[in-house]
Protein backbone atom coordinates (compact mmCIF):
# COMPACT_ATOMS: atom_id res chain seq x y z
CA UNK A 1 0.00 0.00 0.00
CA UNK A 2 1.48 3.35 -1.01
CA UNK A 3 1.40 6.48 1.29
CA UNK A 4 -0.79 8.24 -0.30
CA UNK A 5 -3.66 5.35 0.13
CA UNK A 6 -2.91 4.87 3.55
CA UNK A 7 -3.26 8.26 3.94
CA UNK A 8 -6.49 8.29 1.92
CA UNK A 9 -7.61 4.98 4.02
CA UNK A 10 -7.08 6.94 7.64
CA UNK A 11 -8.96 10.11 6.15
CA UNK A 12 -11.93 7.76 5.66
CA UNK A 13 -11.77 6.22 8.89
CA UNK A 14 -11.97 9.42 10.79
CA UNK A 15 -14.62 10.75 8.30
CA UNK A 16 -16.88 7.70 9.04
CA UNK A 17 -16.18 8.28 12.84
CA UNK A 18 -17.51 11.83 12.85
CA UNK A 19 -20.63 10.91 11.06
CA UNK A 20 -21.21 8.22 13.62
CA UNK A 21 -20.95 10.60 16.26
CA UNK A 22 -23.00 13.16 14.68
CA UNK A 23 -25.53 10.97 14.12
CA UNK A 24 -25.44 9.61 17.85
CA UNK A 25 -25.98 13.27 18.93
CA UNK A 26 -28.94 13.92 16.31
CA UNK A 27 -30.72 10.66 17.06
CA UNK A 28 -30.17 11.85 20.86
CA UNK A 29 -31.43 15.86 20.82
CA UNK A 30 -34.49 14.19 18.23
CA UNK A 31 -35.18 12.16 21.85
CA UNK A 32 -34.60 14.97 23.82
CA UNK A 33 -37.15 16.94 21.69
CA UNK A 34 -39.91 14.87 22.23
CA UNK A 35 -40.14 14.87 26.21
CA UNK A 36 -42.00 17.34 27.81
CA UNK A 37 -39.78 19.91 29.54
CA UNK A 38 -41.39 18.32 33.04
CA UNK A 39 -39.89 14.75 32.26
CA UNK A 40 -36.49 16.49 31.26
CA UNK A 41 -34.46 15.79 34.75
CA UNK A 42 -35.49 12.32 34.50
CA UNK A 43 -33.94 12.03 31.11
CA UNK A 44 -31.15 13.39 32.25
CA UNK A 45 -30.36 10.39 34.67
CA UNK A 46 -31.67 8.11 31.35
CA UNK A 47 -28.74 5.49 32.15
CA UNK A 48 -29.10 5.08 35.60
CA UNK A 49 -32.91 4.20 34.44
CA UNK A 50 -31.30 1.84 31.84
CA UNK A 51 -27.79 1.52 31.15
CA UNK A 52 -28.40 -0.18 27.72
CA UNK A 53 -30.58 3.20 26.77
CA UNK A 54 -29.04 4.31 23.62
CA UNK A 55 -30.03 0.93 22.13
CA UNK A 56 -33.05 1.48 21.47
CA UNK A 57 -35.22 1.82 24.93
CA UNK A 58 -38.72 2.61 24.77
CA UNK A 59 -40.71 4.99 27.61
CA UNK A 60 -43.52 7.37 27.85
CA UNK A 61 -44.45 9.75 30.52
CA UNK A 62 -45.40 7.88 33.14
CA UNK A 63 -42.48 5.36 32.43
CA UNK A 64 -40.05 8.40 32.54
CA UNK A 65 -41.30 9.22 36.14
CA UNK A 66 -41.72 5.75 37.37
CA UNK A 67 -38.80 3.16 36.14
CA UNK A 68 -37.30 1.63 38.85
CA UNK A 69 -33.42 2.82 38.57
CA UNK A 70 -31.34 0.06 37.20
CA UNK A 71 -28.96 -0.11 39.97
CA UNK A 72 -32.05 -0.61 42.98
CA UNK A 73 -33.88 -3.28 40.00
CA UNK A 74 -30.57 -5.54 40.17
CA UNK A 75 -30.32 -4.86 43.64
CA UNK A 76 -34.26 -6.05 44.45
CA UNK A 77 -33.35 -9.05 41.87
CA UNK A 78 -30.62 -9.90 43.74
CA UNK A 79 -32.55 -9.85 47.06
CA UNK A 80 -35.32 -12.23 45.74
CA UNK A 81 -33.81 -15.23 47.15
CA UNK A 82 -37.19 -17.20 47.06
CA UNK A 83 -37.36 -16.56 43.52
CA UNK A 84 -38.55 -19.28 40.91
CA UNK A 85 -41.14 -17.50 39.34
CA UNK A 86 -41.51 -13.90 40.54
CA UNK A 87 -44.63 -11.96 39.73
CA UNK A 88 -44.22 -8.40 38.70
CA UNK A 89 -47.53 -6.98 39.51
CA UNK A 90 -46.76 -3.19 37.83
CA UNK A 91 -44.25 -4.26 35.26
CA UNK A 92 -44.35 -0.35 33.25
CA UNK A 93 -41.08 -0.44 31.42
CA UNK A 94 -40.16 -3.63 32.59
CA UNK A 95 -37.49 -2.08 34.63
CA UNK A 96 -37.44 -4.85 37.35
CA UNK A 97 -38.71 -7.73 35.15
CA UNK A 98 -35.74 -7.26 33.22
CA UNK A 99 -33.37 -7.79 36.27
CA UNK A 100 -35.44 -10.41 37.52
CA UNK A 101 -34.87 -12.17 34.25
CA UNK A 102 -31.18 -11.53 34.33
CA UNK A 103 -30.70 -13.29 37.43
CA UNK A 104 -32.21 -16.48 35.68
CA UNK A 105 -35.87 -16.07 37.21
CA UNK A 106 -38.95 -17.04 35.46
CA UNK A 107 -40.82 -13.61 35.62
CA UNK A 108 -44.87 -13.14 35.13
CA UNK A 109 -45.14 -9.70 34.06
CA UNK A 110 -48.47 -7.73 34.53
CA UNK A 111 -49.53 -4.69 33.50
CA UNK A 112 -53.16 -2.74 32.55
CA UNK A 113 -51.61 -0.61 29.87
CA UNK A 114 -50.82 -3.05 26.45
CA UNK A 115 -48.83 0.43 25.12
CA UNK A 116 -46.44 -0.33 28.33
CA UNK A 117 -46.44 -3.93 27.99
CA UNK A 118 -45.36 -3.48 24.41
CA UNK A 119 -42.73 -0.91 25.05
CA UNK A 120 -41.45 -3.63 28.25
CA UNK A 121 -41.32 -6.36 25.41
CA UNK A 122 -38.79 -4.07 23.36
CA UNK A 123 -37.27 -3.40 26.11
CA UNK A 124 -36.71 -6.78 27.46
CA UNK A 125 -35.78 -7.84 23.65
CA UNK A 126 -32.48 -5.01 24.43
CA UNK A 127 -31.43 -6.91 27.33
CA UNK A 128 -31.62 -10.12 25.96
CA UNK A 129 -34.44 -11.42 28.54
CA UNK A 130 -37.22 -11.49 26.45
CA UNK A 131 -37.50 -15.44 26.80
CA UNK A 132 -37.75 -15.65 30.18
CA UNK A 133 -40.87 -13.21 31.15
CA UNK A 134 -44.50 -13.85 29.68
CA UNK A 135 -46.07 -10.89 30.11
CA UNK A 136 -49.82 -10.22 31.13
CA UNK A 137 -51.91 -7.33 29.77
CA UNK A 138 -54.65 -7.13 32.71
CA UNK A 139 -55.85 -5.15 35.96
CA UNK A 140 -53.61 -6.86 39.12
CA UNK A 141 -56.48 -7.31 41.40
CA UNK A 142 -58.37 -9.47 39.21
CA UNK A 143 -55.77 -11.39 37.58
CA UNK A 144 -53.55 -11.91 41.38
CA UNK A 145 -56.31 -14.70 42.55
CA UNK A 146 -55.66 -17.26 39.57
CA UNK A 147 -51.81 -16.82 39.52
CA UNK A 148 -49.28 -18.33 42.05
CA UNK A 149 -45.41 -17.43 42.34
CA UNK A 150 -42.34 -17.51 44.59
CA UNK A 151 -42.66 -14.09 44.63
CA UNK A 152 -44.58 -11.21 44.31
CA UNK A 153 -43.26 -7.98 43.60
CA UNK A 154 -44.98 -4.84 43.77
CA UNK A 155 -44.09 -1.17 42.28
CA UNK A 156 -47.68 0.43 42.26
CA UNK A 157 -48.15 4.31 41.05
CA UNK A 158 -47.93 6.71 43.67
CA UNK A 159 -50.49 9.21 42.25
CA UNK A 160 -47.48 10.93 39.75
CA UNK A 161 -44.05 13.15 40.66
CA UNK A 162 -46.12 15.07 43.40
CA UNK A 163 -46.34 12.48 45.49
CA UNK A 164 -43.42 14.21 47.28
CA UNK A 165 -45.42 17.06 47.87
CA UNK A 166 -47.39 15.69 51.58
CA UNK A 167 -44.50 14.99 54.07
CA UNK A 168 -45.77 11.48 55.09
CA UNK A 169 -47.26 9.47 52.22
CA UNK A 170 -50.06 6.99 53.60
CA UNK A 171 -50.64 3.66 52.27
CA UNK A 172 -54.16 4.84 51.30
CA UNK A 173 -52.80 6.74 48.68
CA UNK A 174 -51.57 4.42 46.82
CA UNK A 175 -53.00 3.56 43.69
CA UNK A 176 -54.91 1.79 41.83
CA UNK A 177 -56.11 0.69 45.43
CA UNK A 178 -54.92 1.14 49.34
CA UNK A 179 -51.89 -0.59 50.37
CA UNK A 180 -53.60 -2.41 51.92
CA UNK A 181 -55.67 -3.97 49.75
CA UNK A 182 -52.73 -4.49 47.20
CA UNK A 183 -50.34 -6.71 49.94
CA UNK A 184 -53.73 -8.36 50.84
CA UNK A 185 -54.34 -9.47 46.79
CA UNK A 186 -50.54 -10.32 46.80
CA UNK A 187 -51.05 -12.55 49.56
CA UNK A 188 -52.99 -14.94 47.23
CA UNK A 189 -50.02 -15.17 45.19
CA UNK A 190 -47.55 -15.68 47.69
CA UNK A 191 -46.62 -14.35 51.30
CA UNK A 192 -43.08 -13.30 49.76
CA UNK A 193 -44.05 -10.40 49.48
CA UNK A 194 -41.51 -6.97 47.85
CA UNK A 195 -43.29 -3.35 48.01
CA UNK A 196 -40.93 -0.45 46.41
CA UNK A 197 -42.45 2.50 47.74
CA UNK A 198 -42.01 5.87 48.46
CA UNK A 199 -38.81 7.57 50.00
CA UNK A 200 -41.59 9.50 52.43
CA UNK A 201 -43.77 6.31 53.24
CA UNK A 202 -45.36 5.73 56.47
CA UNK A 203 -42.95 3.86 57.67
CA UNK A 204 -45.05 2.09 60.69
CA UNK A 205 -48.00 1.70 58.33
CA UNK A 206 -45.86 -0.18 56.05
CA UNK A 207 -44.32 -2.90 58.95
CA UNK A 208 -47.95 -3.06 60.26
CA UNK A 209 -48.57 -4.75 57.00
CA UNK A 210 -46.69 -7.72 58.51
CA UNK A 211 -50.09 -8.39 60.83
CA UNK A 212 -52.41 -9.15 57.60
CA UNK A 213 -51.04 -12.12 58.04
CA UNK A 214 -51.67 -15.09 60.73
CA UNK A 215 -48.92 -15.59 62.43
CA UNK A 216 -47.51 -12.50 61.23
CA UNK A 217 -44.67 -12.08 58.44
CA UNK A 218 -41.34 -11.06 58.74
CA UNK A 219 -40.81 -7.87 57.30
CA UNK A 220 -37.51 -5.94 56.66
CA UNK A 221 -37.35 -2.34 55.31
CA UNK A 222 -34.79 -0.28 53.59
CA UNK A 223 -33.88 2.52 52.31
CA UNK A 224 -32.58 2.77 48.26
CA UNK A 225 -30.18 4.88 47.03
CA UNK A 226 -28.48 6.00 43.85
CA UNK A 227 -25.18 8.43 43.94
CA UNK A 228 -25.82 9.24 47.71
CA UNK A 229 -30.05 10.28 46.54
CA UNK A 230 -32.62 8.19 47.69
CA UNK A 231 -35.02 7.83 45.43
CA UNK A 232 -37.50 5.46 47.44
CA UNK A 233 -38.08 2.84 50.45
CA UNK A 234 -38.41 -1.24 49.46
CA UNK A 235 -40.52 -3.18 52.08
CA UNK A 236 -39.46 -7.47 52.27
CA UNK A 237 -41.91 -9.52 53.52
CA UNK A 238 -41.64 -13.08 54.48
CA UNK A 239 -38.96 -15.05 53.51
CA UNK A 240 -37.40 -12.24 51.14
CA UNK A 241 -36.98 -10.22 54.65
CA UNK A 242 -33.45 -10.37 56.02
CA UNK A 243 -34.71 -12.55 59.02
CA UNK A 244 -36.75 -14.20 56.82
CA UNK A 245 -35.33 -17.95 56.63
CA UNK A 246 -33.53 -17.49 60.03
CA UNK A 247 -36.03 -16.34 62.64
CA UNK A 248 -39.66 -17.37 63.11
CA UNK A 249 -40.97 -14.39 64.46
CA UNK A 250 -41.83 -10.98 62.82
CA UNK A 251 -39.60 -8.47 62.99
CA UNK A 252 -38.67 -5.15 61.53
CA UNK A 253 -35.18 -4.50 60.43
CA UNK A 254 -34.42 -1.00 58.55
CA UNK A 255 -30.99 -0.81 56.74
CA UNK A 256 -29.62 1.81 53.77
CA UNK A 257 -28.53 0.22 50.80
P1 LIG B 1 -38.76 11.20 41.85
O1 LIG B 1 -38.78 11.59 43.29
O2 LIG B 1 -39.88 11.68 41.01
O3 LIG B 1 -37.40 11.60 41.15
O4 LIG B 1 -38.72 9.61 41.75
P2 LIG B 1 -36.03 12.18 41.73
O5 LIG B 1 -35.05 12.12 40.62
O6 LIG B 1 -35.65 11.46 42.99
O7 LIG B 1 -36.45 13.67 41.95
P3 LIG B 1 -36.20 14.72 43.11
O8 LIG B 1 -36.14 16.02 42.39
O9 LIG B 1 -37.40 14.62 43.97
O10 LIG B 1 -34.95 14.37 43.82
C1 LIG B 1 -37.67 8.82 42.30
C2 LIG B 1 -37.87 7.39 41.87
O11 LIG B 1 -39.08 6.93 42.45
C3 LIG B 1 -38.07 7.19 40.37
O12 LIG B 1 -36.83 7.02 39.71
C4 LIG B 1 -38.90 5.93 40.31
O13 LIG B 1 -38.07 4.80 40.40
C5 LIG B 1 -39.72 6.01 41.59
N1 LIG B 1 -41.09 6.47 41.33
C6 LIG B 1 -41.52 7.74 41.24
N2 LIG B 1 -42.86 7.74 41.03
C7 LIG B 1 -43.68 8.92 40.90
C8 LIG B 1 -43.28 6.43 41.00
C9 LIG B 1 -44.55 5.79 40.86
O14 LIG B 1 -45.60 6.41 40.70
N3 LIG B 1 -44.56 4.44 40.92
C10 LIG B 1 -43.41 3.72 41.09
N4 LIG B 1 -43.50 2.39 41.14
N5 LIG B 1 -42.20 4.30 41.22
C11 LIG B 1 -42.15 5.64 41.18
N1 LIG C 1 -41.43 -1.06 38.14
C1 LIG C 1 -41.85 -0.52 36.87
C2 LIG C 1 -42.65 0.75 37.01
C3 LIG C 1 -44.09 0.53 37.46
S1 LIG C 1 -45.06 1.99 37.35
C4 LIG C 1 -40.60 -0.30 36.00
O1 LIG C 1 -39.48 -0.38 36.51
O2 LIG C 1 -40.75 -0.04 34.81
C5 LIG C 1 -46.66 1.37 37.71
C6 LIG C 1 -47.34 0.64 36.57
O3 LIG C 1 -48.57 0.09 37.07
C7 LIG C 1 -47.75 1.51 35.36
O4 LIG C 1 -47.08 1.04 34.24
C8 LIG C 1 -49.28 1.29 35.22
O5 LIG C 1 -49.71 1.15 33.88
C9 LIG C 1 -49.46 -0.02 35.98
N2 LIG C 1 -50.82 -0.24 36.54
C10 LIG C 1 -51.69 0.66 37.06
N3 LIG C 1 -52.80 0.05 37.50
C11 LIG C 1 -52.64 -1.28 37.27
C12 LIG C 1 -53.43 -2.44 37.53
N4 LIG C 1 -54.64 -2.36 38.11
N5 LIG C 1 -52.95 -3.65 37.18
C13 LIG C 1 -51.73 -3.77 36.59
N6 LIG C 1 -50.95 -2.70 36.29
C14 LIG C 1 -51.38 -1.48 36.64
Amino acid sequence: MTRASRRSKKRTQILKRKLKIRAKRRSTNESQATISPKLKKYWLQRYSLFSRYDEGIKMDDEGWFSVTPEEIAVHHAQRSVAGGVVVDCFAGMGGNSIQFAALGYHVVAIDIDPKKVEMALNNTKIYGVDNYIDFIVGDFLQLAPCLKGNVAFLSPPWGGPSYKKTENFTLDLLKPVDGHTLFQVAQTITPNIIMFLPRNVDVCQVEELSWLSSPPLNVEIEENYVRGFLKGITAYFGKTAYWGVAQETSSAHICEF
